[in-house]
C-alpha cells in the first residue's frame, strides 16, 4: 500500500515502453468503427423521426459545461450510445434500479446545484405522464431564479412504453401488447407553453438540428416535443442470438408494429454490421 502519486512516480522508471502498438491500434480502430456505425444508424429513415438522430444532433452542439440527464426508457440507450461527453460536461441517469421518473427532477436538481450551467433532460412520454409534466410546474415556479435559464426537456414522443415493448419482444418473444404499452397522446410542448415556458414541436428529421439551436439560444426553459419512431430497436448492439431470435418470434406472432419494426429494425442492425454502407 502506498500514496498513489508517489507509488506511480516510483514505478515509471521500471516501465519499458512497448514498441508493438497493435493492441492500442485495434482499440482505436474499433472505437472509430463504432462512431461510424452510430452515425449511420442515426441516419436510418424513420417514421417520422429516428430517436438516435435527436441525440446525435445534440451531441455536436453540447456546450462544454452542459449537464445532461436521461430518464429510464429508450432514452437511456440512445444517451449511452450517441452522446460524446467532453470538457466539463456531466451526465446522470438512474443507473442501477432504472426507476422511471428521475429525468426531469435530476435536471431541476442540476439547475439548483449549478444555476449558471445549461441542463438538458431526455425523457420518454411515459415518464412525462408519470411525473415529468407535473415537474414542469416546479420549473415554472423557479426558473427565473437561475442565472442561466436554459433547461431543455427533450421528450421522445412515441405514444409507447417503448423500452418495455422491446424488452418483451427480445426477452420473452412476446408481441407488442398494445393494451398495456400504448399511452394517450398529449401535447408536451403545448403544456409547456401554457406555463409560459418555451415549447417546440418537431415531426420531421430536418427540423431537429434547428430546434436544438433554438432551445440552446432560448431565454427560458424549453420543452422539445419530438415525434419519434417506436420501431427503432433499443436492443443492445451486441444482442445475443437468443434475444434476436425471440424478437423475431414476437414479430411472427402478430406484433402490432410488425412491418415498421422489420424494416427500420433491420436497416438499423444492417448499419451496425456493415459500417460504411450507406444503403
Ligand atoms: C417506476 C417504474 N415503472 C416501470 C418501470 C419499467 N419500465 C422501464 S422503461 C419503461 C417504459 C418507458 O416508457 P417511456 O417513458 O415512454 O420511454 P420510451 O421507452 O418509450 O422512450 C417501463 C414501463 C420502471 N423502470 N420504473
Ligand atoms: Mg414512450
Amino acid at each position: 500500500m502506498g500514496d498513489a502519486a508517489a507509488t506511480l512516480r516510483a514505478l515509471i522508471p521500471h516501465l519499458k515502453s512497448q514498441d508493438d502498438r497493435s493492441w492500442r491500434e485495434a482499440i482505436e480502430a474499433g472505437v472509430a468503427d463504432w462512431w461510424r456505425s452510430m452515425d449511420a444508424e442515426a441516419d436510418v429513415a424513420a417514421d417520422p423521426v429516428n430517436p438516435m438522430l435527436v441525440f446525435r444532433e445534440l451531441s455536436a452542439r453540447l456546450p462544454m459545461d452542459a449537464i445532461v440527464t436521461a430518464d429510464s426508457g429508450s432514452s437511456a440507450n440512445w444517451y449511452a450510445r450517441q452522446l460524446r461527453f467532453r470538457g466539463d460536461m456531466r451526465g446522470s441517469l438512474s443507473g442501477n434500479l432504472a426507476t422511471m421518473g428521475p429525468g426531469v427532477p435530476y435536471g431541476i436538481g442540476a439547475k439548483f446545484g449549478h444555476p449558471d450551467r445549461p441542463v438538458i433532460v431526455f425523457a420518454g412520454d411515459g415518464a412525462m405522464q408519470m411525473n415529468g409534466l407535473a415537474e414542469l410546474i416546479t420549473i415554472k415556479h423557479y426558473w427565473e431564479e437561475w442565472a442561466d435559464p436554459r433547461l431543455i426537456v427533450a421528450v421522445l414522443h412515441n405514444n409507447d412504453l417503448n423500452q418495455v415493448t422491446w424488452e418483451m419482444r427480445a426477452m420473452e418473444g412476446a408481441p407488442k401488447f398494445t393494451e398495456s404499452q400504448r399511452i394517450p397522446d398529449v401535447s408536451y410542448e403545448g403544456f409547456a407553453r401554457s406555463l409560459g415556458l418555451s415549447g417546440i414541436a418537431v415531426d420531421e428529421p430536418g427540423r431537429i438540428g434547428p430546434a436544438w439551436d433554438q432551445a440552446l439560444a432560448a431565454d427560458r426553459p424549453t420543452v422539445l416535443d419530438v415525434r419519434t419512431d417506436p420501431d427503432i430497436p433499443p436492443i443492445p448492439p451486441h444482442a445475443t442470438f437468443e434475444q434476436a431470435k425471440d424478437a423475431a418470434m414476437a414479430l411472427l406472432k402478430g406484433d402490432a408494429g410488425r412491418w415498421g419494426v422489420l424494416k427500420e429494425g433491420l436497416m438499423t442492425k444492417a448499419r451496425e454490421i456493415l459500417p460504411g454502407r450507406s444503403e
